[in-house]
C-alpha cells in the first residue's frame, strides 16, 4: 500500500544530491512509438499497426507508419544521446519486425536492425537495455486469440529465445514485458489501447498470461543468454491513494492495490494470486486457467524489477453522487477496473501534467521502498519516468521546458530519497528520449527531452535534455 507516513515528505536539502557510482542516467523510446519503416524489411503488421488504422481509435487519426523515423535515423540518434551524456538506452524490439508470424521463422533483415543499434550504442559506450515486448504483438497472434490465450506465451517464450540468441553476446539487461497492465486491461477490458476489445475476463486472463509469457520468456532468456546477461520485467505499479481513512475508502484502495499491482508482483514475487484479487473477481471467473506448475514458472527469479512511476491514483469507495469515473488512462467507456465497480478515481489538486496526470513525486517514493521492503536485495530500476507538456520551439527554435526540468527534479529527489532509505536502485531511465507517438492520443503528447519537428524530423534537445545530460555527467542532481 501506499506509504504516506513522515518518511515520505521531502526533507529539505541544499547541497547537490549524490547518486552512486555506476548508477546509469538512461533514457527509453519503445519500438511502435519512435521506429516508422511499419511496411519494410518483411514486417507485418502489429496489434496496433491495426488498431490505429482504424478509424476513430487514435486522435487525429495518426499512425506509427512514420513515427519519427527512428528506425532510419539510428546512427543520428545514437549520436545525439551520446552528446547528451546518457549512459544507457532502453529500447524495445518489434516481434513483428523479428518474427512476422510471431510463431515462425525469424527475419535476419530484423534481427540485424537491433544488432546494428545496439553495436552503435556499445561504440558509443552507452549500455543497451532490451524490452522484448513493449504492446505490439503481431496481428497474427491477435487474430489467432491474443493474450487471452494459453498459446501466445509460449509463442512469446520462443521470440524471446530467438532474439537472445541473436543479441545476448552485446545486451547485457533484458526486459521481458513492459506494463502488463496496459496490455491486459487498456487492450482487453477498457479497449482504449490495441487491440480494443471490451471483455472483462479476457482481460483477466490476458493478466495470466503475461505473467505465464514473463516466466516462460525468462526460462527461454536464462536458457541463451551468457551468466552475466540480467533478467526483469518494467510494471506500472498504482502509488494508490485513498481519498479519506473511512473503511469504504481503504477498501477501494486495496481493490486498485490488487488489481494494477498484486496480480502481477504477486505471482512474480510470492508465487500466488492474492487471496482478495481472487475473492473480488469471483463473480467473473473461478480463474481455472491457471494451471498446475504455472506459478512456480512465474516466480522465476528476477535480477532486477522494473518500475514505470508517472503520478499516483486517488481512489474512493464511489457514492450515488461520485464525480464520473477518471483513471487517468483516456475517456474510455468501459473501465479498465474489472471487478472493481464501486471505486471512484479522484484529480489530487495540483499541478498536472498535458496528460491531466498530477505531479506527486512521494508516489515514486512510495513504490521504490515497498518494493524495497517486499522483495529485500533485489535491485531496482526506474524504467521509465517523465512528463508531456505542450512544448513548443521559440523564435530561435529553441525549447525551454521548465515544467519537465522541476517535474524531473522533483522525482530524482524522490529516487534519491528512497536511495537513502536503502532501496538498491541502480538506474533511472527518462521517458522520453524523443517526443513519440502517444497510443491513442497519437502525436498529441510531446514527452521527450528532445523536441522532434514531426513534418521535418528535425531533432533539438530540449532545455530539460541539457539539464539531465549534466545531472548525468556529473553523477549529480543540482539544487532546484
Ligand atoms: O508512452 C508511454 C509508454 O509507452 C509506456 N509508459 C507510459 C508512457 C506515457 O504514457
Amino acid at each position: 500500500m501506499a506509504d504516506t507516513g513522515p518518511e515520505a515528505r521531502p526533507r529539505p536539502h541544499s547541497r547537490p544530491l549524490r547518486f552512486p557510482s555506476g548508477f546509469l542516467w538512461g533514457a527509453a523510446t519503445s519500438a511502435y512509438q519512435v521506429e516508422g519503416a511499419a511496411d519494410e524489411g518483411g514486417r507485418t503488421p502489429s496489434i496496433w499497426d491495426t488498431f490505429s488504422r482504424t478509424p476513430g481509435k487514435v486522435l487525429g487519426g495518426d499512425t506509427g507508419d512514420v513515427a519519427v523515423d527512428h528506425l532510419h535515423r539510428l546512427h543520428e540518434d545514437v549520436a545525439l544521446m551520446a552528446r547528451l551524456g546518457v549512459t544507457a538506452y532502453r529500447f524495445s524490439v518489434s516481434w513483428p519486425r523479428v518474427q512476422p508470424t510471431g510463431r515462425g521463422p525469424a527475419v535476419q533483415q530484423g534481427l540485424d536492425v537491433y544488432r546494428r543499434l545496439v553495436d552503435d550504442l556499445l561504440d558509443h559506450g552507452i549500455r543497451p537495455l532490451l524490452t522484448l515486448y513493449h504492446w505490439d504483438l503481431p496481428q497474427e497472434l491477435e487474430d489467432a486469440g491474443g493474450w487471452p490465450r494459453r498459446d501466445t506465451a509460449r509463442w512469446f517464450a520462443d521470440y524471446a529465445g530467438i532474439v537472445a540468441e541473436a543479441l545476448g553476446d552485446r545486451v547485457d539487461l533484458w526486459t521481458t514485458l513492459n506494463e502488463p497492465w496496459c496490455s491486459a486491461f487498456l487492450g482487453y477490458a477498457s479497449g482504449v489501447h490495441a487491440p480494443g476489445r471490451t471483455e472483462p475476463v479476457a482481460a483477466l486472463r490476458a493478466a495470466h498470461h503475461l505473467n505465464l509469457a514473463h516466466g516462460l520468456g525468462a526460462q527461454a532468456l536464462r536458457a541463451a543468454l551468457p551468466a552475466r546477461g540480467q533478467v526483469m520485467i518494467s510494471l506500472n505499479p498504482s502509488a494508490v491513494r485513498a481519498r479519506t481513512r473511512s473503511p469504504q475508502d481503504l477498501d477501494a484502495q486495496r481493490q486498485v492495490d490488487a488489481l494494477s499491482t498484486r496480480i502481477f508482483t504477486g505471482p512474480l514475487l510470492h508465487g500466488a494470486y492474492p487471496a482478495d484479487l481472487l475473492a473480488d473477481t469471483a463473480s467473473l471467473t473461478d480463474w481455472s486457467f491457471v494451471r498446475d506448475h504455472d506459478l512456480a514458472v512465474i516466480k522465476h527469479p528476477l535480477d532486477a524489477l522494473g518500475i514505470n512511476y508517472y503520478a499516483p491514483t486517488v481512489v474512493s469507495a464511489a457514492t450515488d453522487n461520485a464525480p464520473p469515473r477518471q483513471d487517468g488512462h483516456g475517456a474510455a467507456e468501459r473501465s479498465p477496473w474489472v471487478g472493481a465497480d464501486r471505486v471512484a478515481f479522484h484529480q489530487p489538486p495540483g499541478s498536472r501534467t498535458e496528460m491531466g496526470w498530477s505531479v506527486d513525486a512521494s508516489g515514486l517514493y512510495d513504490l521504490l521502498t515497498r518494493f524495497h521492503r517486499e522483495a529485500p536485495g533485489l535491485p531496482l530500476y526506474v524504467t521509465e519516468n517523465g512528463a508531456a507538456y505542450d512544448d513548443r520551439p521559440n523564435a530561435e527554435g529553441d525549447v525551454h521546458d521548465p515544467d519537465r526540468i522541476a517535474y524531473l527534479h522533483a522525482h530524482l529527489a524522490a529516487a534519491h530519497r528512497a536511495l537513502q532509505d536503502g532501496a538498491d536502485l541502480r538506474g533511472y531511465f527518462l521517458w522520453s528520449f524523443l517526443d513519440n507517438f502517444e497510443w491513442a492520443y497519437g502525436y498529441s503528447k510531446r514527452f521527450g527531452a528532445v523536441y522532434v519537428d514531426f513534418a521535418t524530423q528535425r531533432r533539438t534537445p530540449k532545455s530539460s535534455a541539457h539539464w539531465y545530460a549534466r545531472v548525468a555527467r556529473t553523477n549529480e542532481v543540482p539544487e532546484p
